[in-house]
């Protein structure tokens, strides 16, 4: 294996780390630094599917049907980056539903098959946290099956902040009205130069990690993200990245990374910035699942890379693409241009035609069904011409 990753190896620049990786040792920040400075991006790919394939076995790919609910964006922090926000229920595109109104919003797409929602939203000033506890409760009341995947960190922070309760209170009173999990979003950078510069109200790198920490410690799994592509630098990816797999070193609780890739449109940051470019994201997907070695599963969300190159990531170290997510608001407010929903068939048709094998996943990564045989046999018959063929091309069919 040694002799085949270093003989492919197009600049030989990255050699000593792929010798490292090949022998299971654990990179060093300077080697995280080489890796984003390099612009080998098919070793690095190689590198990252080295470790999915060690991880995860490599052939699997995970997906859930999932739906997103984001219940307020009045927010009372002002983060650079967002354009999800409102600052006050008057302005021009504020709203918050009431734990009813979620529920007549979603009732029509729940199907018997969906297993989690993804509930993360604003900070809504004046609320109160019994909100946040009502819109759980309403939701595991109607569809007690479902897991609640909930709140990130820096809500956890701004409910305590908002009661004087300490984390461990708030996080048990939400575990007591559903919660489940929780997402990893909120994380950012957490490098202080940069965090105060695109978010300067919101919790600290500590006090994320803490949140996260005392979740784990309750028995909760949760996840992590890195916001890139704006005004870090690769030393900030790095510090941002080692300090995710020193927690997990830790407390082994977190399950899934997710690097989140910068989107300009409608916020602040953004009037000075563009779009990172598409091998910046592929080589920030690798390097994440090279550098933490001790995450069980890297996700491509595709909602917010586009589907091909959720679907490219596959090769470049992710083993997960998220679920069917049906309304997103974060990023489409934010310049994406990609479809709120895909189905169930939509997903298993990217990951076949990338040569993997779809596993569809419930949050905590039980899998629920393996779709091991060709495409055909997964086919609506709104897929299929009146002939009954199959309106893909038949390459893909595999
Ligand atoms: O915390 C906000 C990010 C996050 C922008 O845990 C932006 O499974 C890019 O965390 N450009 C929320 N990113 C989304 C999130 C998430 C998504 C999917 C799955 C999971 C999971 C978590 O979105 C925020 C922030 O980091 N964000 N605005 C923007 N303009």
């Amino acid at each position: 294996m040694l002799d085949t990753l270093t003989s492919l190896s197009h600049t030989r620049e990255l050699d000593d780390i792929v010798e490292k990786v090949v022998a299971g040792e654990r990179l060093s920040f300077d080697d995280g630094m080489r890796l984003f400075q390099s612009f080998d991006l098919l070793t690095i790919g190689q590198l990252a599917d080295l470790v999915n394939r060690r991880i995860n076995g490599g052939e699997y790919v995970y997906f859930n049907q999932n739906r997103h609910i984001n219940p307020t964006n009045v927010c009372a922090f002002h983060c650079n980056f967002c354009s999800f926000a409102r600052h006050s229920d008057d302005e021009p595109g504020a709203y918050t539903w009431t734990p009813e109104q979620i529920l007549d919003r979603i009732r029509g797409d729940v199907h018997p098959r969906v297993t989690e929602f993804h509930i993360v939203g604003g900070l809504h000033p004046q609320l109160g946290f019994e909100y946040y506890e009502d819109v759980l409760r309403a939701l595991k009341r109607e569809y007690p099956h479902i897991h609640l995947k909930a709140f990130t960190a820096v809500e956890i922070d701004f409910f305590s902040q908002m009661t004087g309760l300490d984390h461990e209170t708030i996080l048990r009173r939400l575990m007591d009205a559903g919660l489940g999990s929780m997402p990893g979003g909120g994380a950012e950078i957490f490098h202080p130069d940069i965090r105060r510069r695109i978010c300067p109200e919101k919790a600290d790198a500590e006090t994320w990690l803490e949140v996260h920490r005392t979740a784990h410690r309750l028995g909760l799994r949760t996840n992590a993200t890195m916001l890139y592509g704006h005004i870090e630098r690769y030393e900030h990816r790095v510090d941002h990245l080692l300090r995710l797999r020193e927690l997990q070193d830790e407390t082994g609780g977190f399950q899934t990374f997710i690097p989140l890739r910068y989107h300009p449109e409608n916020n602040n940051l953004g009037r000075h910035l563009d779009w990172t470019s598409a091998h910046d994201t592929l080589k920030t997907m690798a390097v994440s699942r090279i550098l933490l070695d001790n995450f069980p599963h890297i996700k491509a969300y595709w909602v917010m890379l586009t589907p091909p190159i959720a679907q490219l990531s596959l090769h470049f170290g992710a083993d997960d693409i998220d679920g069917t997510v049906v309304e997103e608001k974060i990023y489409h407010d934010a310049g994406a241009t990609t479809e709120e929903f895909l189905d169930k068939f939509d997903l298993l048709r990217l990951i076949k035609a990338a040569g993997k094998t779809p596993v569809e996943r419930d949050t905590l990564y039980n899998v629920i069904e393996v779709y091991d045989q060709p495409l055909e046999a997964y086919a609506p018959a709104s897929r299929k011409t009146r002939r009954g063929k199959l309106k893909v091309a038949h390459i893909e069919l595999n």
